[in-house]
């Protein structure tokens, strides 16, 4: 027996930390991709003839047609070029998957420093119970404690935020110890007590944390209702006294307490064990520097974490976003520490996913198939961008060093030593760190650090780090490692897309433009899989014309699809088939519902219409000079009536700003109205018994779609009268606009 297991052990000594493999359907993929390829250049080929030959005797519609058949022509160009850059990321998809046990095995002794980066923003939208269950819930992670260092960043610099973090200290003494005696899983209180743990349901220790979690809560909840800290309170800590000289959120010096100082013996839980480091952060603002959002934030943490715990491991996550998963840390270290291939990995991402999307996710928050099909797609050509949550780095890529394969970067696996001090003298050495002048004329933000000036910050510092020669890994097991909050309006989730879409731009449109700043630097493939995303608001303008030229063609007669005998029909029908047949069938492998892919499809052709229209026409007034950037954060919170709706999968118009809300209705309107129209023509057919030889039948068909995707905006239009329905304005705005667009198009040449 003993001699079996240690061969085993010495076979599990000289085994990959972990597995790459490759997807299964992958050749299936890519024959229907190449059919699909083929398709599209006859239908371009057809579009091509036609436009120089089927209006050369004038026709009915001469001129006016021949105009909509160009303007097709050039959104569907501009649709192959897009569709070729989602083959980049659907081409080559990877799976990774881990061995924790020989990580262990291996350097169980030898665990390297991790360094957690929370950032939080703002105490009224990031209420400091939801931030202190995150911090709990990555303090808890299966680690050894002396080797885990936590960090608040609080650029709301809230007196309120930091005292949740200290109640949060107290109560880590009674919380790690009891996660670690019955194994609980998620480890962040309130998920646990809103699905209690059944190994410890009868145990005295579960009644007693659940009652000094309550206890928390209702000072804490006190204290946000005060807005204020209760004197007594504040004559338990030092810490308080930091705030006596703060003016405003944006004007006050550094403050950095150290709550928790693992070095010091009598930081140990009740169960005697060492409890991990705890930071607290609020950066020096001041109204004459700029403060760089969440990246400032971020480098700021980066400098003063190397002053105290100076971990080799970097975990970012937002507020918001609790650990689901205790072991992730040792998955992401079975990465960096695989002896083969972990030293050119700069960095592990998970996916972003969500706590509370409903079951048909009506705003369609999981981007199931961004996160399961796209960044495996980009795994396979280099690596998944970085997100800017959920993520592992490592220290030195953050800090800019470059990839060298002769000097290749390994995790330093010798006796961590600590910084020598008292916790005043270490506080005071790191606070000049966070100060705002403090970057002024070194490389933090552009080589080092998190890139400044951009709102997708995190994309464009992955991007970097992968041009200066390494690898990344996306990492999407089976139960999700991190779990934030999802947008619960229709607004929000908009607004939160016009964000994204616009930092992409800036990157398109700025010296970074991945085919330009990658040429030679990152394959091909990876390229074009950053471009999928970076284009995201070129599609606005094709999309639009695709939902307007359509039906108003059919307003007035103009075909612009062959008629079904027309051989050419095939290569249309074939495409539009395949095209829905194979999202449906991703979308439901990658663990949607078939309403949920109908929601998709729909916030899909919104996001494009609203979000990127607006950001596209943000960004050109930005660069232009008109307007200055900013960065807003989305609430997450929402009141009751709202939180209902949700629930319920009922689109919420009525908190969505006005101009969302009016360019969605008017396109809906103006389809409805066309197929109205449209439809009328086909009775006639009917009657006359050649509907089939009319070549109106694919608009028709289109626009029929369209009305049916947006039949929630009708309701809302026109039905419904709960606070979530379109305000009274917007329906005459767009009802007004819907009717002079069709009745000038049908009774003038366009
Ligand atoms: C979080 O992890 C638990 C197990 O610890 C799992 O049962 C649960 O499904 C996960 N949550 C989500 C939303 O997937
Ligand atoms: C913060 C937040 O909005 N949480 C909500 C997430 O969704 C669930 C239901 O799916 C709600 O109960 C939460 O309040």
């Amino acid at each position: 027996m003993g001699s079996s297991k240690d061969s085993r052990d010495d076979e599990e000594y000289n085994l990959p930390l972990f597995e790459t493999k490759e997807s299964k359907g992958r050749l299936a993929y890519r024959l229907f991709s190449v059919s699909t390829f083929i398709c599209i250049c006859l239908i371009l080929v057809y579009r091509a003839r036609y436009i120089v030959t089927g209006f050369a005797d004038g026709g009915e519609f001469g001129e006016s047609g021949r105009r909509c058949w160009i303007g097709l022509f050039a959104c569907e160009i501009w649709f192959t070029i897009y569709w070729l850059f989602t083959q980049a990321v659907r081409w080559n998809l990877v799976y990774r998957n881990t061995f924790r046990h020989r990580l262990s095995l291996r350097y169980e002794e030898k665990l390297p420093g991790v360094d957690v980066f929370v950032c939080t923003a703002d105490p009224t939208i990031e209420p400091p119970i939801m931030v202190i269950n995150t911090v709990l819930s990555v303090m808890a992670f299966n680690y050894p404690s002396e080797n885990l260092s936590v960090y608040l960043s609080d650029d709301g610099g809230s007196e309120l935020t930091f005292y949740a973090l200290l109640e949060a200290s107290h109560f880590a003494k009674f919380w790690i110890p009891f996660c670690k005696k019955f194994k609980v899983e998620p480890r962040s209180p309130s998920a646990c007590l809103s699905n209690p743990p059944t190994a410890a349901l009868n145990s005295q220790e579960w009644s007693n944390i659940k009652i000094l979690y309550k206890e928390m809560e209702e000072r804490i909840e006190t204290a946000m209702k005060l807005g204020r800290i209760p004197e007594e309170m504040q004559a338990k800590h030092k810490g308080f006294s930091e705030w006596a000289s703060v003016s405003s959120q944006r004007d006050h010096q550094t403050i950095l307490q150290i709550l928790i100082d693992s070095r010091d013996p009598h930081a140990v839980d009740i169960e005697g064990c060492k409890l991990p480091m705890l930071v607290y952060l609020a950066r020096e603002k001041r109204p004459q520097h700029h403060h760089n959002f969440k990246a400032g934030a971020l480098n700021a943490l980066i400098r003063v974490s190397s002053e105290i715990s100076n971990g080799q491991i970097i975990l970012t996550v937002d507020c918001d976003m609790y650990s689901n998963d205790s072991e992730s840390i040792r998955d992401a270290l079975c990465f960096f520490m695989d002896e083969e291939k972990g030293h050119e990995i700069a960095y592990v991402q998970y996916p972003q996913m969500f706590r509370n999307i409903t079951t048909h996710d009506i705003y369609s928050n999981s981007l199931c198939v961004i996160y399961n099909v796209e960044l495996r797609g980009m795994d396979g050509s280099g690596g998944p961008l970085y997100v800017g949550t959920g993520c592992f780095h490592r220290r030195e890529t953050l800090l800019g060093r470059k990839y060298s394969k002769g000097n290749p970067l390994r995790i330093d696996t010798s006796v961590r030593k600590l910084r020598e001090g008292s916790v005043e003298e270490l506080e005071d050495k790191s606070k000049a760190l966070a100060s705002c002048t403090y970057e002024e004329n070194t490389e933090w933000g552009n080589e080092m650090g998190l890139k400044y000036n951009c709102a997708v910050e995190d994309v464009l510092t992955g991007l970097s780090i992968k041009c200066r020669g390494w690898k990344s890994v996306y990492l999407n097991p089976e139960r999700p490692g991190f779990l934030g909050v999802a947008p619960s309006t229709l607004g929000e989730a908009l607004i939160q897309h016009k964000r994204w879409a616009e930092g992409h731009l800036q990157i398109l449109l700025s010296k970074y433009n991945t085919f330009l700043y990658g040429h030679r630097k990152i394959s091909l493939a990876l390229q074009m899989g950053y471009y999928s995303q970076d284009c995201w608001c070129l599609n606005c303008f094709p999309t639009i014309y695709y939902l307007l030229s359509p039906p108003l063609c059919l307003l007035k007669s103009i075909p612009l699809f062959p008629k079904i005998t027309n051989p050419w029909f095939q290569p249309f029908i074939y495409l539009i088939l395949t095209k829905y047949i194979y999202s449906l069938v991703e979308f439901l492998r990658s663990g949607g519902t078939l309403k949920a892919w109908w929601n998709d499809q729909r916030m899909w052709m919104f996001r494009r219409i609203t979000s990127y229209l607006l950001a596209t026409i943000d960004t050109i007034r930005k660069l232009s000079g008109f307007a200055k950037s900013g960065f807003v954060i989305s609430s997450k919170f929402a009141d009751e009536e709202v939180l209902r709706m949700y629930e319920q999968d009922t689109i919420e118009f009525g908190t969505t700003t006005p101009i969302f809300t009016t360019i969605t209705a008017t396109l809906a309107l103006i389809n409805l109205f066309s197929l109205v129209g449209g439809l009328k023509r086909v009775i006639v057919d009917v009657e006359e018994g050649k509907v089939f030889e009319k070549p109106l039948v694919l608009q028709i068909v289109q626009c029929s779609l369209v009305v049916l995707i947006n039949l929630p905006v009708y309701q809302g239009l026109f039905f419904r009268k709960d606070k979530g329905r379109i305000p009274t304005s917007v329906t005459i705005k767009s009802v007004v606009l819907a009717l002079s667009v069709c009745i000038i198009t049908s009774s003038l040449y366009l």
